[in-house]
């Protein structure tokens, strides 16, 4: 029976419909499921089926966008129990398309399947010089970044960064990935990134990875 509403709740998700979510992450929280719960076995579930789906062509950008605006949906009503539960993020990540970069599309999905997958992620936005990924990266204390690019010509602002990150003494600790439609995993591998993911969904699958988890 309890578990019944979570699955109704993964499964609303699945479909996008961001009212019934909120009205059933609502319903949980009111019967008593922890955040941890609700996260795991209804919002996250329901948002790792879409991001495999994604990942076998499915369901396209559309559906992601519309399961992702229903999970923010319910994240608005779990994200202060969270807190007051101590329930920590798998890890952080400071995310952003790179400099001279406008395009923000595919960041954003990206963004938004690392939360759904439980991680604390701080977005950047655009056009984001190496430094300001730096001081980002020091100042949330992140266990990875993740840089976007959609131009010939701004991919090279990556290489720009991870120099940056070596010159901070941060390499080390902070896990770089990359990822935008020009890139490939043998440029990834030039500019010394630790992994390049394809699509939002394998971005997801590559920072588990990366994070050992
Ligand atoms: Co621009 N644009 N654009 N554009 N634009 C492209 C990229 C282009 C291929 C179009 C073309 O000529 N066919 C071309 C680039 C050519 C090249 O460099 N080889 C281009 C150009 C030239 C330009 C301008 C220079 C045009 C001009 O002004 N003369 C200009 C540049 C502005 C700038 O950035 N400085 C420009 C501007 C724009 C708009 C502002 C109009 C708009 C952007 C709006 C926005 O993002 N808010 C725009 C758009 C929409 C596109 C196209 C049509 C679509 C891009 C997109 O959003 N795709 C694009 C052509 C195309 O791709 N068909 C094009 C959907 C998105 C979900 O996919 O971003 O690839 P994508 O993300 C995927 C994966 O790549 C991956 O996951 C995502 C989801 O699966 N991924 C990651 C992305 N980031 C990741 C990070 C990861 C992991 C995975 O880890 C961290």
């Amino acid at each position: 029976m309890a578990a019944e509403l979570l699955e109704q709740l993964s499964a609303a998700l699945i479909k996008g419909q961001a009212p019934v979510v909120k009205e059933l992450t609502q319903k949980a929280i009111d019967e008593g499921f922890s955040a941890k719960e609700i996260l795991d076995d209804g919002l996250v579930a329901g948002m790792s089926v879409i991001g495999d789906k994604f990942k076998r062509n499915e369901v396209y950008i559309p559906e992601v966008l519309i399961a992702a605006r229903a999970m923010n949906a319910g994240m608005a009503l779990v994200k202060p129990l969270l807190k007051l539960a101590g329930v920590k993020a798998r890890g952080t990540v400071c995310c952003a398309t790179v400099k001279g970069d406008l395009h923000d599309i595919g960041k954003n999905l990206v963004c938004m399947m690392l939360e759904g997958a439980g991680y604390e992620v701080v977005d950047l936005g655009v056009n984001c010089e190496p430094e300001k990924f730096v001081k980002a990266a020091q100042e949330h204390n992140a266990d990875a970044i993740g840089m976007s690019a959609l131009l010939t010509t701004t991919m090279t602002n990556m290489k720009a960064t991870v120099d940056a990150f070596q010159e901070a003494g941060l390499r080390g600790k902070v896990k770089i990935m990359v990822g935008g439609a020009p890139l490939t995993q043998n440029f990834a591998d030039e500019i010394g990134a630790d992994g390049y993911a394809p699509d939002a969904a394998s971005a997801v699958d590559l920072l588990h990875s990366l994070m050992g988890s």
